[in-house]
């Protein structure tokens, strides 16, 4: 295998448990035959997104959401389907305790019963294996006015502080910032400066997640991106794509230039990448396709990517050539890699062309007969 093969070939992408499930906008919710009854059948289908893409062996898992009585049961679930569980997601937005925040909310009750559900998670992570708690909170308020923005900034330090301290070594933090929404006057986590002020407050093992969907428009991401790997504070990514705003639409599906960008920033002088999950919530397309066109234009983007000229890039940008280096990166970006990406997925146990095996398979349509009567997965011992 050639260098960039085999690099591609290492790609490790998480996929949400909560892009298999239900979802849909305020406006409504369209259930899907096929869909997944408990988290058990979430990860039967990311093993078949594993399967055809070779490069998605985790899953990222949210609680409540994703709470079973008997977590040895899942793992070992988990484990049968070849799968890790990744990050875990605490939910902390749902609750009508939460109506003004979590660890924001004026009301120290609830803040702690807020980090309550922070220091559960932690041992859900540690009987799962997995390594890392994925933060975002909803905190913020509607009106000026309608609270203390330092004191509240304080609150979220205060609970952040109690979380990190009681972490396992093999655990890190990941907080992840958004502009707005649901909150529309404040946020508070509303971007990466203050993210990652909170996390050097916190310790080293605390990292800023970045999700594509959570920024003004115009904003340089990958800008963003470089800045948080220089300082050693980039934490991984929520992937999605969006035209307006937190839209959790493909990865890739509107500007793949812009991904393409920043995976020339993680790629830069070949450093580690820091943990990639997906971040997205299907409404109308099949949820198991677009997990899987996701991986695709990951891959593809990851792999145009390693095809930059980074030599030829540093002498013309250090020569202060205007064009030459935008030049460079066109010529990688434009490149077609699709053979490259299906020859890999092939040498590796995965399809050439995934979304074509994922449809001829007829998996969708077993999953909704399986599905629409009979027992869980589970329950079959499947
Ligand atoms: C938020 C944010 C979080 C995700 C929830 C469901 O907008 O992106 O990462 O867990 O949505
Ligand atoms: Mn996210
Ligand atoms: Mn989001």
């Amino acid at each position: 295998m050639t260098d960039i093969a085999s690099a591609l070939g290492a790609l490790s992408i998480e996929t949400p448990s909560w892009g298999y499930g239900d979802s849909g906008t305020r406006f409504g919710t369209f259930k899907q035959a096929a869909r997944p009854r408990d988290v058990f059948e979430r990860l039967d289908d990311a093993a078949e997104v594993a399967r055809l893409t070779a490069s998605a062996p985790a899953v990222a898992l949210h609680f409540p959401w994703d709470a079973v009585d008997d977590y040895a049961k899942l793992r070992e679930h988990a484990e049968r389907l070849g799968l890790a569980i990744g990050a875990v997601n605490p939910n902390l937005f749902q609750d009508p305790d939460y109506r003004l925040g979590s660890v924001g909310n004026p009301d120290p009750a609830i803040r702690r019963r807020a980090v309550a559900h922070l220091l559960e998670c932690v041992e859900i992570a540690r009987a799962l294996g997995s390594s890392a708690q994925s933060l975002w909170f909803a905190d913020g308020t509607n009106y000026p006015g309608q609270d203390d923005l330092s004191a509240r900034h304080e609150r979220v330090a205060d609970c952040l502080r109690e979380l990190y301290a009681a972490l396992p070594p093999e655990q890190e933090l990941l907080l992840e910032y958004k502009l707005f929404e649901p909150a529309f006057y404040s946020t508070d986590i509303p971007d990466w400066g203050t993210a990652l002020a909170l996390c050097e407050r916190l310790g080293e093992r605390a990292r800023v997640l970045v999700d594509l969907g959570h920024h003004a428009f115009g904003t340089n991401v990958e800008q963003i991106v470089a800045l948080l790997a220089a300082r050693d504070r980039l934490g991984g990514f929520h992937f999605n794509d969006r035209r307006y705003a937190d839209d959790d639409l493909i990865v890739g599906s509107v500007n793949p230039f812009a991904l393409f960008l920043i995976f020339c920033e993680l790629t830069r002088e070949r450093r580690p990448l820091p943990r990639l999950t997906i971040d997205q919530s299907h409404n109308v397309e099949p949820k198991i396709e677009a997990m899987v066109l996701s991986i695709v234009n990951l891959q593809e983007s990851y792999a145009k990517s390693l095809l930059v000229d980074r030599h030829a890039l540093g002498l013309t940008q250090n020569e202060g050539d205007v064009l030459r280096g935008h030049e460079l990166l066109l010529h990688a970006y434009n490149t077609d890699v699709r053979p490259l990406c299906a020859k890999v997925r092939e040498e590796l146990g995965g399809a050439a062309d995934p979304l074509g095996e994922l449809r001829a398979s007829g998996y969708a349509q077993r999953m909704s007969d399986q599905r629409a009567a009979g027992p869980t997965s589970v329950e079959a011992g499947r």
